[in-house]
């Protein structure tokens, strides 16, 4: 059985995460680290704060700190924001960490030595009224690709397509808007990527089986245009230094270190936990690992190409990534989410409106896997009322409370299985069978509908056994039927658990039992059903899930803001 390592993109520093950071990358990370550890696999889950950058710079001027005490407030309200949403990782850590500057050394030494990294004489962008070297993500400008007209000096967002800011058509300095630029010249050092290219082609064939169209594709298209040497440093102070002589005054290039940030964010993890397995043996021995990577789709070039040419340079041998899932964007009520224009739901607002498995269960289930998505609060309350509180916390609530009120708050006895309760078994086992195949598969919506139908399994049943017509004739059927019930409450907590971890265990708690951390390994419906025996006491418990009413979907709307005119 292989070990699972699981990363989540690393969300920067000073960013504010939304609720399209929250699906495109951090969330899918967590269902499936949860998915596979109950499934009895070892999993470690590593996330962390990408932190290097002019952004990093940017920010903490504007808030008058020094940058490393900037980040260090971040880094703490990041990973609060993310413990409030239940994200299981193991260690959220900092590409800034010690740890982290000890692998990108390693690493770029390692390049140098084998002859892939060169110098180049380049042509930079000097902003002359803000008086700095624009970071490339500081110039906007017209993609030469596809005309775009606010693209950025690293990326175009609109095409993808990784850019230097000297491609851009008209530049203009993105932190005064000043075009009054030059362009100065600058020694810096370069990954030659076309030089590690064959080995590059090489391995990622071995991935087109496999990973979703959206990553494959853009690989590809990537390498279709061909590869050009990357420049891996800057001329600023935030950084890892270049430990090379007469690059003592710049530093590495943000997108250089935080891919390797993965590795040194474990470092990390195993220096604090020493108990623990070494980081090589996630990263080093590879046989055993399988290695899954979440992020959005303008993420993908640099897993699918830049870190994975970095690591096969080194010709050490690093651990790459064997499943790269790559998400496309949720869009809110179909224009952009936006800090400074206060529009969109942040994730640390979401879960003071809503508890978080409102949100989990809502955004897994709607996940733009293969196109764009557009969150909007009439969607988000139609799940809602309809899944969670419709057809999942009625069948709950209303199984617990008739139980509670004909029979005593017991669970009854079970009685033979009819024909009804053996064709109950059968759908269930079809469509968990299929849950397990696209969780494996990380196809979440499908594994979201087939979770759905699980729970409509267990209203159709109740509908058709009638319990409480039953019981005027004969009250231990009426018993047997309301086992079943009960025994599917706890076969649907188990199962949702991966994507509603709370609302799991407060379905159990009202057995007074625990989420068992292997409960879905061999996972048989005719062994689950017949788990809670009769006799055994129970609580019925507060509602799950709250309906949302039209005025309050009024009410959210105008407070965070409606569609993007
Ligand atoms: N911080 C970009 C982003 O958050 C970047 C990801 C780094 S993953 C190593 O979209
Ligand atoms: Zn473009």
């Amino acid at each position: 059985m292989p070990k699972i390592l699981v990363t989540s993109a690393l969300p920067y520093i000073n960013g504010v995460p939304h609720l399209g950071h929250m699906v495109g990358c951090l969330l899918p990370s967590d269902v499936y680290a949860r998915f596979m550890r109950m499934s009895g696999y070892e999993v470690l889950y590593i996330v962390g704060t990408d932190e290097h950058g002019t952004t990093s710079e940017v920010g903490a001027l504007k808030e008058g700190m020094d940058v490393a005490q900037y980040c260090l407030m971040n880094h703490q309200r990041h990973l609060k924001t993310y413990q409030d949403f239940n994200l299981s990782f193991d260690f959220f850590g900092r590409t800034s960490s010690d740890q982290n500057k000890e692998m990108t050394y390693q690493i770029f030494e390692a390049l140098d030595k084998n002859g892939f990294i060169e110098e180049r004489t380049i042509k930079q962008i000097y902003s002359i009224d803000d008086q700095m070297f624009l970071a490339d993500r500081y110039i906007t400008g017209t993609c030469p690709y596809c005309g775009y007209d606010k693209a950025r000096g690293d990326q175009c967002e609109n095409c993808t397509k990784v850019l230097e800011p000297t491609d851009l058509i008209n530049p203009k300095s993105a932190i005064s808007g000043s075009a009054h630029l030059e362009v100065r010249e600058s020694k810096h050092l370069f990954l030659n990527l076309p030089k590690i290219e064959p080995q590059l082609r090489e391995w990622l064939k071995t991935k087109e089986a496999y990973w979703p169209d959206v990553a494959y594709s853009i690989a590809l298209k990537w390498l279709k245009e061909g590869l050009e040497p990357r420049c891996i440093t800057r001329d600023l102070k935030w950084g890892f230094p270049v430990p090379k002589k007469g690059y003592e005054d710049k530093v590495f290039y943000v997108w250089f270190d935080a891919p390797i940030g993965y590795i040194g964010i474990t470092k990390q993890w195993a220096d604090e936990k020493p108990d623990s397995r070494n980081w090589k043996d996630w990263w080093q021995e590879d046989k055993d690992v399988y290695y899954v990577e979440f992020m959005g789709k303008d993420n993908v070039p640099y897993h699918a190409i830049t870190f994975p040419a970095t690591l096969l340079g080194t010709g050490e041998n690093y651990k790459k990534v064997d499943y790269l899932k790559g998400c496309s964007y949720l869009t809110y009520e179909g224009g952009k989410f936006s800090k400074s224009e206060n529009r969109g739901v942040f994730a640390a607002d979401a879960v003071t409106e809503f508890a978080p498995d409102y949100w989990r269960y809502f955004l897994m289930s709607n996940i733009p896997e293969s196109s764009d998505t557009s969150f909007t609060f009439d969607l988000f309350a139609g799940v809602v009322n309809k899944d969670l509180n419709g057809v999942l916390g009625n069948f709950v609530s209303r199984v617990l409370k008739m139980t509670a009120s004909k029979l005593g708050p017991q669970v009854p006895e079970s009685g033979t299985m009819t024909e009804l309760e053996n064709n109950l078994l059968k759908s269930l086992d079809e469509h968990i069978k299929l849950y397990f195949k696209y969780m494996n598969m990380l196809e979440f919506r499908k594994a979201l509908n087939e979770l759905r139908a699980i729970w409509v399994e267990g209203n159709n049943y109740i509908t058709a056994a009638e319990p409480w017509v039953v019981i005027k004739q004969d009250e231990k059927r009426a018993g047997a039927i309301l086992n079943v019930c009960i025994n599917l409450i706890r076969v649907f907590a188990v199962l949702s658990a991966p994507v509603m971890p709370e609302t799991a265990q407060k379905m159990l708690d009202a057995f007074g039992l625990k989420l068992s951390s292997e409960s879905l390994k061999n996972f048989d419906i005719n062994v689950e059903i017949k788990a809670l025996k009769g006799g055994m006491p129970f609580e019925v418990g507060n509602t799950l899930f709250e309906r949302i009413s039209p005025e309050r979907i009024v009410e959210l709307k105008a407070k965070y803001g409606s569609a993007q005119s």
